[in-house]
């Protein structure tokens, strides 16, 4: 271990392939559950973090010297973004109204459709100019949509220092159609379960969704696709434990997928069998 990335990605490996951690400390050992050790690897996230947040800005600085515009390359940071016009939400909304009535919904489909999503912007405190669509690299547990965990409602913190640098204001939108906007702004494609893959990160990642003052340059939009891979491939459809993915459209079932497989205590429990089978994910696992 040179430094405290490696230290993060030797434990995000544990935690990924499920493998505990046991510590012999100065006389006394220590168990996974011990607080001692959840604090070790909370510490070592922060750090990371911390990092990850020095290089960004030194990036921003020497950007911003040169006399550089806003800054989308920071893929290598872990983040992508897409700065886009307002008016794409006007298309998403037209694409939802056809989908909506060209398609077979069920009640929950039917629910977050016309209840949960929304296709204004939201109130803020400065006059939006853009709509911003980041898509970050994470651990798979953090790649989850439980609530209780959730820690992507808000947005992320990285994304919102990299605007803030350039002087910029952010507003996350939790309720716009994420995957589809990631997609239809060239950083994401469809798999066959109904999840949106990032060519360099495979599906373990983070959608946000913001509005900002900061101007839109060059950008994409373009219609939704799928991978190229599940042309021939039904892997997930087969796996799948609750057969909630359509054999016919990049769809699933949200009634039947992890609602399907409530817990004792009432909440929703936490699937990867159709991205862990998945061979676009191979080289991430
Ligand atoms: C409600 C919800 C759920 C519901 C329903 C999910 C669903 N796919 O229907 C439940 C609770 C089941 C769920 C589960 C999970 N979720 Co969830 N969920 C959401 C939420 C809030 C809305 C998504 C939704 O229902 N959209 C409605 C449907 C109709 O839209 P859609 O799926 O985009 O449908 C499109 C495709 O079907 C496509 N389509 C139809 N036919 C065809 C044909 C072709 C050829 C193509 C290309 C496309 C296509 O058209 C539709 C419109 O574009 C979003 C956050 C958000 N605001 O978007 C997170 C979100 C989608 N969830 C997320 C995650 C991580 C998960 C889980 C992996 C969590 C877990 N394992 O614990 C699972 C994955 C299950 C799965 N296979 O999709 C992430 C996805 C990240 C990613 N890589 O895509 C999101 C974006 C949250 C986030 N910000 O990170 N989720
Ligand atoms: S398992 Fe196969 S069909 Fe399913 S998303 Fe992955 S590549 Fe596509
Ligand atoms: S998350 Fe699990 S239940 Fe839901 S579609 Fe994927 S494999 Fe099926």
């Amino acid at each position: 271990m040179r430094n405290v990335k490696d230290w993060y990605i030797f434990i995000d490996a544990l935690v990924v392939n499920k493998k505990k951690l046991y510590m012999y400390l100065e006389g006394r050992f220590y168990t996974p559950d011990d607080a001692l050790l959840t604090g070790i690897k909370a510490i070592l996230a922060e750090e990371h973090s911390r990092e990850l947040s020095k290089k960004i800005n030194s990036a921003h600085r020497k950007r911003q010297k040169e006399g550089k515009g806003m800054c989308k390359e920071t893929s290598k940071y872990g983040i992508k973004l897409a700065v886009l016009p307002l008016s794409v939400l006007e298309e998403v909304k037209a694409y939802f109204q056809r989908f909506a009535a060209e398609n077979q919904l069920n009640e929950y489909q039917k629910w977050i459709v016309n209840q949960r999503y929304v296709f204004a912007l939201p109130a803020a405190n400065f006059s939006p100019q853009a709509i911003v669509v980041a898509v970050w690299k994470s651990t798979k547990e953090e790649a989850i949509a439980n609530p209780k965990i959730d820690r992507n409602l808000g947005g992320n913190s990285d994304v919102r220092r990299i605007f803030a640098n350039e002087g910029f204001a952010l507003k996350y939108e939790h309720w716009w159609p994420q995957k589809h906007m990631a997609v239809r702004a060239g950083l994401c494609e469809y798999g066959r379960n109904s999840i949106a893959y990032c060519a360099d990160w495979g599906s373990f990642i983070r959608i946000g969704t913001y509005v900002t003052d900061a101007p839109f340059d060059n950008y994409t939009w373009r219609d939704v696709v799928s991978m190229d891979a599940c042309a021939a491939c039904s892997k997930c459809i087969e796996n799948c434990p609750t057969k909630a993915i359509s054999p016919d459209k990049f769809l699933i079932n949200p009634e039947i997928c992890l609602p399907g497989m409530k817990t004792d205590d009432g909440s929703h429990n936490e699937c990867y069998v159709c991205q862990d089978i998945c061979p676009a994910n191979a080289v991430w696992l």
